[in-house]
């Protein structure tokens, strides 16, 4: 079977498998990556023989840590590659998340490591996700002057309470009981069992339309307790501190919870520090795109996204942000507007208007 040595394909019975192999970028994907892992689901999707799709990344430390952001970059600021990257990136890495999501055989995702951003993309859009003790899961978006895209309008919606606003607006790194907690993995298997999980699952007798019935069946068999999940305990203190209606309120609510020195102080403390360093245009955009993507199906929330996206590329902090985290690693961008009073609601509506004749379409 053809392969490249970014993305290896290959078969295994009647299961197909999609290895990311760019290691040394924890493999981030690329806009060559989408553009042959969407064929491959379209033709596995097509081909009686494949049964399901197993997605992993190569190496030790990743399954996905992104999108290749830093390829964005370059392209918006004029430095290297096709201006228009910014415009065809996000709608080839959405497209595939659709795909993903709607794939009408399972699906799974080992999400074993680094799971973040565009690495929650194709995974916790699709049937399965498995995790590990190495599943460090984030949407870090907002460090970066971006936002939670890749459908997390729908996908942090769906965690308890307002989690999901805590997940989106702070980037904070779950592990994979806490990635079970919210949702985002359906199945925690140790990472020394995961090579035996995948033969097993090349070994199966598979029934046309049963499919699930047997990857259930394996999955069950590999399946672990991971333990509490540390948010559980801090369910209350979120929902306090998250509901507000805007993130000047929310950032009250934290400075409260700390000056009650209760038990919830030192995290107080530790999320309100971490939100004032994020972009405050970001911070004011996740939050209102969560409050009206609340219902929005996957679509919905691919289209809002893919809008907002278009009009971050042509605003400051992306840029500012990926210099500052992953170009030059000072880690302190400069971002204008620098604090939150500055950037007004109006300023926020232009991020949510339509782009006309740009607008993500699926057909
Ligand atoms: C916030 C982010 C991302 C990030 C760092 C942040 C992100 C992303 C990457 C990334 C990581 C490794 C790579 C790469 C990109 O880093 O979305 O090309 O090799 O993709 O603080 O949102």
């Amino acid at each position: 079977m053809a392969d490249t040595d970014e993305m290896m394909l290959g078969r295994s019975g009647g299961l197909a498998m999609l290895t990311i192999n760019r290691p040394q970028a924890l493999n981030a994907l690329t806009l060559d990556n989408y553009r042959r892992f969407d064929p491959a689901l379209r033709e596995w999707a097509a081909d009686p023989s494949v049964h399901a799709v197993v997605v992993r990344g190569a190496g030790e430390r990743a399954f996905c840590a992104g999108g290749d952001v830093r390829a964005v970059y370059e392209a918006g600021r004029g430095i290297n590659g096709d201006p228009d990257l910014p415009v065809v990136f996000f709608r080839e890495e959405y497209r595939l998340i659709r795909r993903i999501h709607h794939f009408p055989k399972p699906y799974l995702a080992i999400i074993d490591g680094i799971t973040m951003g565009g690495g929650a993309g194709i995974s916790v859009n699709g049937a399965y996700r498995i995790a590990t003790e190495r599943t460090l899961f984030a949407m870090p978006e907002t460090a970066i002057g971006l936002f939670p895209d890749v459908g997390a309008t729908r996908f942090l919606n769906r965690c308890p309470g307002h989690i999901g606003r805590y997940l989106g607006l702070t980037g904070v790194r779950l592990r994979a009981a806490d990635a079970l907690h919210c949702g985002f993995a359906t199945h925690f298997a140790p990472h020394g069992r995961i090579t035996e999980l995948v033969e097993t699952l090349g070994r199966v007798a598979w029934q046309t339309g049963r499919e699930g019935d047997r990857i259930d069946e394996v999955l069950a068999g590999f399946a672990e307790n991971p333990g509490p999940a540390p948010l559980s305990a801090l369910q209350g203190a979120i929902g306090r501190c998250f509901a507000g209606g805007n993130v000047e309120e929310i950032l009250d609510s934290l400075a409260a919870e700390v000056a009650a020195r209760g038990v919830y102080a030192d995290w107080a403390a530790e999320t309100r520090a971490g939100l004032l360093t994020k972009s405050p245009t970001s911070l004011k955009i996740t939050l209102r795109q969560l409050t009206i993507g609340r219902d929005y199906d996957l679509e919905a929330a691919l289209v809002l996204e893919y809008r907002l996206t278009q009009h971050v590329m042509a605003a400051h902090d992306f840029y500012e942000g990926v210099r500052a985290m992953l170009i030059d690693k000072d880690q302190v961008p400069k971002w204008q507007p620098a604090t939150l009073a500055e950037v007004s609601d109006r300023m926020i509506d232009a991020y949510f208007s339509p782009i006309g004749d740009r607008e993500l379409r699926f057909t």
